[in-house]
């Protein structure tokens, strides 16, 4: 049996998944994204999950690509296969999961550890957790979807900063850049991850999915699109159980609970 470098807990309706190479950081091979892609689509077809939380054992969160890795690193090998085979779908996969995904960044996450980090819903990370855009420092351009997460997350000027110079940046600053949701003490990271994604797996999350959808593709269209696209959403929301349920709830003034997924 292969090693397990993605770890898979069930805690109620939240999937707990930990990348598991701590001596290399857990940085990414392709066994390892393998792995984790076959959790991720686990978890998708698993109609009990409502929530995904994403972290790493030991004291990184991912280092990126292995760079140690033969198969998959530079010189005689096609970068650009590489991304195509394996973070082109992670990164679809992660941003079109039909729950919410929590990011739960212990500890560094450099490179495409950063960016797939930064493709969750909400990241929250570690007090002592920092992100690097480590690729100019080794001649490539952000991917994992960082190109177009960062602009989008804390504005041009601010994204190219973090690109060409590729400094680390500390988990506080990440939240007051608004690139992360929330910084946390070390010791309460995981606790206030699954908690968080407890709270998300009790909220409509077929809602919270189309809100994410509407987020990304409206990000490109004109106001007229943005709006006719909140329609066709709220069309599609507005026959499906949980609408019923939580107008049902208000007017009885009672909790909702929701189900459609
Ligand atoms: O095919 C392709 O290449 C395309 C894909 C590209 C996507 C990318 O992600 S490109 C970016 C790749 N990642 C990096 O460039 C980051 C490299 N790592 C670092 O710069 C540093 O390790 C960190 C800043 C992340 C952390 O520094 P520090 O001082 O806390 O830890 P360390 O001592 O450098 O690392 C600890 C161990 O993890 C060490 O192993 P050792 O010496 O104890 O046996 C180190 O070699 C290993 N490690 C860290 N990062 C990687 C890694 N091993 C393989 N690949 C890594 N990316």
């Amino acid at each position: 049996m292969s090693e397990a470098l993605v770890l898979q807990a069930t805690h109620g309706p939240v999937r707990l998944l930990t990348l598991n190479r701590p001596a290399a950081l857990n940085s990414f091979t392709a066994e390892m994204h393998g792995q984790l892609l076959a959790a991720l689509n686990t978890a998708a077809d698993d109609s009990a999950v409502r929530a995904v939380v994403i972290t790493g054992a030991g004291r990184g969160f991912c280092a990126g690509q292995d760079l140690n890795d033969p198969a998959m690193v530079g010189g005689e090998v096609d970068v650009g296969a590489v991304i195509e085979r394996h973070y082109r779908p992670l990164a679809r996969r992660v941003r079109s999961l039909p729950v919410p995904v929590v990011a739960a960044v212990n500890g560094v996450a450099a490179g495409a550890g950063a960016n797939f980090a930064l493709c969750c819903d909400l990241v929250v990370a570690a007090r002592s957790a920092s992100f690097i855009q480590a690729f100019s420092k080794i001649g490539l351009v952000p991917d994992c979807g960082g190109t177009w997460l960062l602009p989008r997350l804390v504005g041009r000027a601010r994204a190219l900063g973090l690109a060409m110079l590729g400094d680390k940046l500390p988990a506080d600053e990440a939240v007051a850049m608004g690139l992360i949701w929330q910084a946390v003490d070390d010791a309460a990271l995981v606790d206030s991850a699954l908690a968080l994604a407890h709270r998300l797996a009790a909220l409509p999350v077929q809602a919270l999915v189309a809100t994410r959808r509407a987020l990304d593709e409206a990000a490109p269209m004109d106001f007229g699109d943005a709006l006719a696209l909140e329609a066709t959403l709220q069309r599609e929301l507005g026959h499906a159980h949980d609408f019923a349920e939580g107008v049902a709830a208000f007017k009885a003034k009672r909790a909702p609970t929701f189900t459609d997924r």
